[in-house]
């Protein structure tokens, strides 16, 4: 695929974000065959240009980590994707800001220090951990009705959008993060739980996952940075009035009001 093609798509996926008009995924008609490593090109593009507007990337994110989410969105990988500083959530969600706005509780986690590599065991991470945090995340996908394919996805920087971390942080023996459960009610109401194992059997995994793809294209995970390890659950579409609380068995509560 040519540079001129990849930075076009990106374009056009930052043009459907910013009229929040959604798009036909890219798969379906005009480039069916698009693969992860053209998908990847075409989300680097797309995190080239925001760079140039002004935005400053926070952090990578995991995305597409548990079988609640391959189930749900009919994929069965994991991928990565990034968050930008102005995709932080400051009040409540606003949701003339999304297109059709869904949330994933997740489990955050900060590295003690920077990781490279290929062969990156969960191990390695356990012993790198730092703090963890609890996290929601406002996904946005620029296709219509979420419907995608792995590359789309991909392409789509993972349907970034907005992120709420708590403020209060969990020190690593502190917190068992296989078996940290969590429950997402709205209004009140009960929507989905889920537990850290859900995350690739191990939300350390998930880093692991993560330096391993960054190592083989010789890139570094870095210490400090707030990285979302993926949804525990299936992700929820919210609305106007909803009043959406995340409850954990050992990390901070997150609640949050859709506006
Ligand atoms: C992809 C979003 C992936 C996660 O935590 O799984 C992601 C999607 O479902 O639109 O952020
Ligand atoms: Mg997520």
């Amino acid at each position: 695929m040519e540079d001129e093609l990849i930075h076009e798509i990106a374009s056009e996926l930052i043009t459907a974000e910013e009229n929040k008009q959604s798009i036909e995924r890219f798969t379906k008609h005009r480039y069916p065959d698009l693969s992860v490593e053209q998908a990847y090109h075409i989300q680097e593009a797309l995190i080239q240009i925001k760079r140039m507007e002004g935005d400053t990337v926070v952090a990578p994110k995991m995305g597409l980590t548990s079988k609640a989410k391959w189930d749900q969105m009919g994929v069965d990988q994991p991928i990565y994707g990034y968050i930008f500083d102005t995709m932080k959530v400051d009040g409540d969600i606003e949701f003339s800001n999304y297109i059709h706005p869904k949330i994933e509780p997740e489990i955050g986690i900060v590295l003690a220090s920077d990781m490279q590599g290929t062969n990156i065991t969960k191990e390695d991470v356990l012993e790198n951990i730092e703090y963890a945090f609890s996290a929601v995340e406002v996904i946005d996908s620029r296709y219509t009705d979420f419907d995608f394919h792995l590359g789309d996805v991909i392409a789509d920087n993972a349907s970034s959008k907005g992120y709420i971390f708590s403020e209060e942080r969990v020190l690593p023996d502190k917190i068992d993060l296989a078996n940290e459960k969590v429950q997402v009610t709205i209004n009140d109401e009960v929507v989905v739980e889920g537990i850290g194992s859900n995350v690739l059997d191990h939300p350390a995994e998930s880093i692991a996952a993560l330096v391993n793809m960054l190592g083989e294209k010789g890139q570094t995970v870095k210490k400090g940075e707030p990285i979302m390890t993926g949804g525990m659950t299936s992700a929820v579409l919210i609305k106007p009035g909803d009043v959406i609380k995340v409850t954990y068995s050992t990390l901070p509560t997150i609640e949050v009001a859709v506006n």
